[in-house]
């Protein structure tokens, strides 16, 4: 299986830490967005969203880093995608939630903060103070969950890959953690995982 993704981006460290958790190989594939790689015919033609990461299987091709999650867990028959309904259930909330309420905001903290920081522009202070205020509501949950259990889910599993690489960017886009202790002991229980790099 081949994983389309490029070195620093963080839906597709979700796929790498996801596959050598689950002891998958996977063959990377650098997709170099400088060069615009990502809207080449032959990119469009597996994933006509133009982003990474992108998984492709003898032929078969699935985008979206919890979807790939899925399938190589489903494939590999992984524990960190439980079989028992409500197990499976319970995680799959977690990662909907990740996607639906934490990752939108981040995707516009990442830009404004720390792209263009790079490049020297301010960030639209406006749109920041969405971010954080929708975050102020969505992040407490991840908080009281993990008040209640060390990993998202009861044990460690694909939610916590997914919710564990979006929020570890906070100090990269100044997002304060502070409030917020379990998440944090959570996070350096995440990034003391083996694969976690
Ligand atoms: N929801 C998608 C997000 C994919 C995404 O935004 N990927 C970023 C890299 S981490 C990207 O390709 N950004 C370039 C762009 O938006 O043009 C996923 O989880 O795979």
């Amino acid at each position: 299986m081949q994983l389309y993704t490029f070195d620093i981006s963080p839906n597709g460290k979700r796929v790498r830490i996801g596959a050598a958790e689950m002891n998958v190989p996977l063959e990377l594939k650098n997709v170099d967005f400088q060069k615009g790689e990502q809207r080449r015919p032959e990119y469009l033609a597996i994933n006509p969203v133009a982003k990474a990461p992108t998984l492709t299987d003898d032929g078969f091709a699935v985008w979206e880093s919890a979807a790939i999650l899925i399938y190589l867990a489903t494939k590999s028959g992984s524990a960190l995608y439980p079989m028992d309904p409500s197990a499976r259930g319970d995680l799959m909330r977690w990662m909907f939630f990740c996607a639906c309420h934490v990752d939108p905001y981040f995707t516009i903290l990442v830009p404004e903060r720390f792209l263009k920081a790079r490049r020297g522009l301010p960030p639209d202070e406006a749109l920041c103070a969405y971010a954080e205020l929708q975050l102020a509501r969505f992040v407490p949950i991840v908080e009281q969950q993990l008040a209640k259990t060390d990993y998202i889910a009861g044990q460690f599993g694909l939610a916590d890959i997914t919710l564990g690489c979006t929020l570890e960017l906070s100090p990269a886009v100044k997002y304060d953690l502070a409030p917020y202790p379990k998440v944090r002991a959570w996070l350096d229980r995440l990034h003391a995982r083996p694969h976690w790099h």
